[in-house]
């Protein structure tokens, strides 16, 4: 399908024809771009910047690369095509047409569901928004850029769900998508990790490998949803997903492969000669790692939980990729989940599968991540190291579910409170090393150079070499 780029706000909705709902979107798209120029990439925005602009809603539609202005982005509304004669594919409502409307007696959880993911969108621009000054390169600067105007996007995606479908509160919500603000103390966004501060590079790679890919597997879900119109947005979003999980993963691999280069310089992996020699050595890596994955893996949310089994059971949020499930009732079944026991150890405990709907989901996205310790750990192998990088034990660090609060070492151990507050140093970033990564950040803003603590990518954006202008700075 085609999309309309004609109107003021582009789109393949037909919002010409509605012309209530064009009017009240009309009205909160001046709003997005005060908060865009308030809160978005700040200082960056007169910069013309190779992006890439959506043409069509299929996998291939995304072949127009062009100079942008930022605050000139097409944003707009897209839904995957809609499928024919759709069922509801999960719980109690199984196999019934899905529905075009809100039904009355789900409106107050699917409101829900798209605000929360709504919230996290604006929450990671404001996030990332001081990056750009300490960009490693412009081929760096250009996909923050490309990553931003996404997210930018994905807001728009849930507030046009919450202005179609929610009549007023749905656009009151959609004030408060643009008045709660990351890290706010008095009116923070809603799920702990976009409250997370991203000051340099090393973190905004770690958080588009994990925190982006909980996205991922949130928009999974949410694609299955009986509610179509969520389900054809969330496809959608799914593959500009990709790009932004791809930011973080090569972004990874190029801070441990410029290490290892260094280490083979000097032909040492001590880490006080690493750093004295411009680069970031794996044991930080590591700490940034468990630090991005442990707050990441929280955004599942509990382990049992009846919020999720209500969401099945109602057909609203489904498991990732619930067409390879067998059973997709899931009704009268049982999961084992490994519990704390209160006195040091572990006990297993069988509780609804529906109630489990959030680990099974967070199960699937640790397989996931384990793929890029897979491949890093290639790189550091052909460099002759015995170093690994591992993804550390779901039950350690958590803040959300049965292993809150619980320490544990990064194996997963029950330890004591004396002891985990004493290794804190080994495992997560310490402000020593937070300084040291911070003092490594500086801007490097002309074609072809890059900042001597990462490698520069393999290859540039669509066929374009790494040298090309990818933003040209006003
Ligand atoms: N922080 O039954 P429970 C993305 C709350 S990322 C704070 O265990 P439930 C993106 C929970 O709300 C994807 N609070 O959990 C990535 C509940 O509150 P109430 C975002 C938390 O409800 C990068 C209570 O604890 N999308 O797109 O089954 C860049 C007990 O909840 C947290 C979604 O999340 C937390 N981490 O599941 C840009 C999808 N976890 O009822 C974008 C929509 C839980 O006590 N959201 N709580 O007030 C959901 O499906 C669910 O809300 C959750 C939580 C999976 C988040
Ligand atoms: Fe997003
Ligand atoms: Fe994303």
């Amino acid at each position: 399908m085609a999309l309309n780029y004609q109107d003021r706000i582009p789109n393949n909705v037909e919002l010409g024809s509605n012309r209530i709902l064009q009017r009240a979107l009309e009205h909160w798209q001046p709003e997005f771009m005060r908060w865009w120029q308030d809160l978005g990439p700040t200082d960056f925005q007169a910069s013309d910047v190779y992006l890439r602009t959506a043409i069509s809603v299929d996998t291939k539609g995304w072949a127009t690369f062009g100079y942008v202005r930022m605050p000139e982005y097409r944003w707009g509304i897209f839904l995957a095509d809609p499928e024919n004669d759709r069922r509801i594919g999960f719980g109690d409502n199984f196999g019934e047409p899905a529905w075009q409307q809100v039904p009355g007696e789900h409106r107050a959880n699917l409101r829900r569901l798209i605000v929360t993911q709504g919230d996290t969108e604006p929450a990671s621009v404001e996030q990332q928004r001081l990056l750009g000054h300490t960009a490693p390169s412009l081929y760096d600067l250009r996909n923050l850029f490309q990553v931003n105007v996404e997210e930018g996007r994905h807001l728009w995606a849930m507030v046009y769900l919450l202005h179609a479908y929610f009549g007023r509160d749905g656009r009151e919500e959609a004030e408060e998508l643009l008045e709660r603000h990351s890290g706010d103390a008095d009116k923070p966004r809603i799920l702990g990790t976009f409250n997370e501060p991203i000051r340099d590079w090393l973190s905004f790679f770690m958080f588009t490998y994990f925190t982006d890919r909980d996205g991922k597997f949130q928009l999974k879900c949410l694609a299955e949803s009986g509610f179509d119109p969520l389900s054809r947005t969330c496809r959608f979003m799914l593959t500009e997903e990709a790009h932004h999980m791809f930011v973080g993963d090569t972004g990874i691999s190029r801070v441990i492969k410029r290490c290892l280069e260094v280490m083979k310089e000097l032909n040492s992996d001590d880490p006080v000669a690493i750093r004295k020699a411009g680069a970031i050595d794996l044991p930080t890596i590591q700490k940034y790692l468990n630090f991005w994955f442990s707050t990441s893996i929280d955004l599942f949310g509990g382990d049992s939980s009846s919020n999720a089994a209500s969401y099945f059971a109602n057909g609203l949020k489904g498991r990732p990729d619930e067409a390879k499930f067998e059973d997709h009732v899931a009704a009268g079944k049982s999961f084992a989940l490994e519990l704390p026991d209160g006195a040091g150890g572990v006990r297993t405990e069988e509780i609804p599968l529906r109630n489990a709907m959030n680990e099974v989901a967070r199960e699937a996205y640790l397989k996931d991540c384990e793929q890029g310790m897979v491949r890093w750990n290639r790189v550091i192998e052909k460099f002759g190291y015995s170093f690994r990088m591992t993804l550390p034990s779901p039950r350690f660090r958590r803040n959300v579910g049965s292993w809150a609060s619980v320490p544990t070492d990064t194996t997963g151990k029950i330890i004591s409170r004396e002891e985990y507050n004493a290794r804190q140093s080994e495992w997560l970033p310490t402000d020593d090393d937070r300084a040291f990564v911070y003092s490594r950040m500086h801007g490097v803003f002309e074609p072809g150079k890059i900042a001597s603590w990462i490698a520069p990518p393999e290859r540039g954006i669509n066929g374009l070499p790494f040298e090309y202008e990818y933003v040209r700075l006003q």
